[in-house]
């Protein structure tokens, strides 16, 4: 089964969490456009929550999901929510959902966590995990140690409900290696944000269309947290205050509200720019239909030029048609 059937959308293609990124108006262009659009609940109330999804629900009555930050603080709210309000699909991130997964199925939700390791994978299999998302360290915002090219087809092997890879694809050619890897689609960020519709400051999508292949790091690794944002001032400072291991006060007040001053105030000095090693694709700012439409139309000419491609594992139909 490909991720179009599982999730009902035209493509095989859903949306990353985005934290204080994807709101209800922004999650549900993506629907429109083709792929899973997903509201980032990280950041937000229980009733921030509930408002972008009334504006999700006015605004498409295509499939959409909401991404659960299992670090944030307000955690057991959001998932008594996410119960109440029946969303389609629950994607989960950062953490361990294990403890909500039986109460989100009985509400009828499709749930696919975001793994770093075959070990969570086969953990979230066993909890009744629908999917699994298969995230390697080339993602943008918190990452693991796996790239996506290792971790996929091991998480492929390990475990036998569907995968879909994410971190790294941005391009038709990246969906046809995901698909090779054994994924049944892929989950994408960093593409989306230079979308018209991404409601982030201009900053940060010139942030991402200026980024080389080289122009992200991650910071956070020394403090358990690893975070990939695009090279800054406010990276540089990090990574040499972790070189320092200085106090936990110095770290708090450099990083505290960062990801918002990058995403409201397009503070290109004190923001935290999260984005993925793709950034140094990402050329222009464009509407996310043409965004979508041209990764799924180079998809099929790359496919093509791969005459056996497919031959051991599935016959992918990507066409939007039935
Ligand atoms: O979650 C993400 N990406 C994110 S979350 C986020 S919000 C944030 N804001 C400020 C600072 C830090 C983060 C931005 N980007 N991706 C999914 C993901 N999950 N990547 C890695 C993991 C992960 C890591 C360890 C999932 C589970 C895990 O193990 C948990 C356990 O207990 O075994």
């Amino acid at each position: 089964m490909l991720l179009n059937t599982l999730l009902k959308t035209k493509y095989p293609l859903m949306q990353g969490g985005m934290a204080q990124i994807a709101t209800g108006a922004f999650a549900a262009a993506v629907s429109n456009a083709g792929a899973l659009g997903i509201i980032a609940a990280g950041g937000k109330s229980a009733d921030e929550l509930r408002e972008e999804i009334k504006t999700l629900r006015l605004l498409t009555d295509k499939p959409f999901g909401v991404n659960v930050m299992l670090m944030a603080p307000n955690i057991e709210e959001i998932a008594a929510l996410l119960v109440e309000e029946k969303v389609p699909v629950i994607t989960t991130g950062a953490g361990n959902p294990a403890s909500y997964i039986e109460a989100w199925k009985a509400a009828g939700s499709i749930v696919i966590p975001v793994v770093p390791s075959v070990a969570l994978a086969q953990r979230m299999e066993q909890y009744g995990a629908d999917a699994v998302i298969a995230e390697g360290t080339e993602s943008g915002g918190h990452v693991g140690e796996l790239t996506t090219m290792a971790l996929v087809p091991q998480v492929v092997r390990a475990v036998t409900i569907p995968v879909i890879a994410a971190g790294g694809v941005a391009s038709g050619s990246q969906l046809c290696a995901a698909f090779a890897l054994g994924s049944i689609g892929t989950q994408m960020g960093t593409a989306l944000l230079v979308s018209e519709e991404c409601p982030i400051h201009e900053n940060y999508k010139q942030a991402v269309i200026a980024a080389r292949d080289t122009g992200t790091t991650v910071t956070g690794r020394s403090k358990g947290a690893p975070v990939r944002i695009i090279k800054n001032k406010m990276a540089r400072t990090y990574l040499q205050l972790e070189k320092e291991s200085a106090s936990q006060e110095a770290f708090e007040e450099l990083a505290l509200g960062s990801l918002r001053r990058a995403v409201f105030d397009g503070d290109l000095d004190r923001g935290s720019f999260m984005a993925g090693q793709v950034s140094g694709m990402a050329k222009e700012i464009e509407p996310l239909s043409v965004i979508l439409d041209r990764i799924m139309a180079e998809y099929e000419v790359e496919r093509s030029a791969l005459p056996s491609f497919g031959a051991l594992s599935r016959t992918a139909n990507t066409s939007g048609d039935a």
